[in-house]
């Protein structure tokens, strides 16, 4: 670990890639240690849906609520101290009330559909509310355009994600998944500008099939981050994910779930890649060349863990540059 002041972490400039709830954890961590506008998280939009008319981005919303301070502790989506009374009056309807959708976070859906109808674009939305929540880091869409991920299933079904996630509760057994949903989204051209202008890119710890690839699929990604340091953080600890389908989805995708599979899964484009502290430490012959293998603790319990993963990410990170 280098005895970096922090001061010197405050004039690095890094990019993260994130998904879910995982990924919003590390997210924060980031935040709370990088200078205003030193951090720039690019964010999946491939789990976002119309639901009751309303543009929902589940991730995005993950990300922004814990930067603001306004995440739900318990589920790690919606909002802290929600409550249901629109939830509960549609359930009288008989309406569908499988996707919970509280009080105050509809006031989210409804404000973004509303800008989206006035013709703003979604990054231009998620500006407007990180500012209105006295958001310090940016928080950009990977794209403006739809691209849906759709989970196809062993029965032949193509389900779009959240009917997937939520509806049936991660059960249906996956035989491949479709990213971008057949569109050819665009990735959004600030985040390409935000990964060639950072020092860091560090790729969250989201499930890398679905919160992670649809971002890496957008033309232009890859490229631009074969030019930079880049780092993952493992959302596979004892061949289980933390919270989520990932280590589910890598056995019924045929790959045995550990965070050695996660490294093979990133290995083209890393330069550094973090597992926890409690597994076996990886043999050299089965490491991918040019990957930094690097131990540390990764469950991140409260906000201190987030920060003090953070840190230790910057800090292999500085030891690293440093030996370059
Ligand atoms: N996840 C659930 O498991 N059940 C829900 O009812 C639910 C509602 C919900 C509402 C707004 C929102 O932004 C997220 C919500 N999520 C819910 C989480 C969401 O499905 C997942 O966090 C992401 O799609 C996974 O990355």
């Amino acid at each position: 670990m280098s005895n970096i002041p922090p001061s010197h972490f405050s004039s690095l400039k890094v990019a993260m890639l994130a998904g879910g709830i995982g990924g919003a954890k590390l997210v924060l961590g980031f935040d709370r240690i990088m200078a205003p506008g030193h951090l720039t998280a690019i964010v999946n939009t491939g789990d976002d849906f119309t639901h009751f008319g309303l543009k929902i981005c589940p991730d995005i919303d993950s990300v922004a609520y814990a930067l603001a301070g306004l995440a739900n502790k318990t589920y790690g989506w919606g909002l802290e101290g929600e409550t249901w009374k629109v939830s509960d009056a549609l359930e009288v309807f008989g309406a569908p009330t499988w996707f919970q959708l509280g009080d105050r976070d509809l006031a989210t859906h409804l404000e973004r559909t509303r800008l989206l109808r006035h013709g703003k674009k979604l990054s231009e939305v998620v500006d407007d509310f990180s500012e209105r929540w006295g958001i310090a880091s940016r928080i950009l869409p990977m794209s403006n355009d739809e691209a849906p991920t759709l989970i196809e299933t062993k029965a032949g079904v193509a389900l779009p994600f959240q009917d997937y996630l939520v509806r049936e509760k991660a059960q249906p057994v996956i035989s491949r998944i479709l990213l971008h949903g057949g569109y050819e989204p665009e990735v959004l051209p600030e985040a390409l500008m935000a990964i060639e202008e950072a020092d860091l890119v560090v790729i969250a710890p989201s499930n890398p099939w679905v919160s992670i690839d649809p971002i890496l699929a957008l033309p232009g990604v890859r490229e631009a981050l074969a030019e930079k340091y880049v780092t993952a953080v493992s959302p596979i600890i004892q061949g289980k994910a933390i919270k989520g389908p990932a280590a589910k989805m890598f056995a019924e995708l045929g790959v045995q779930p550990s965070s050695l599979a996660v490294m093979r899964h990133y290995a083209d484009i890393l330069n550094m890649f973090v597992y926890d502290s409690s597994e076996k430490a990886y043999a050299a012959a089965e490491i991918p060349l040019r990957v930094l293998p690097v131990q540390m603790p990764t469950i991140m319990t409260d906000e201190a863990d987030k920060v003090g993963l953070a840190q230790s990410i910057l800090g292999q990170f500085a030891d690293q540059i440093g030996a370059l």
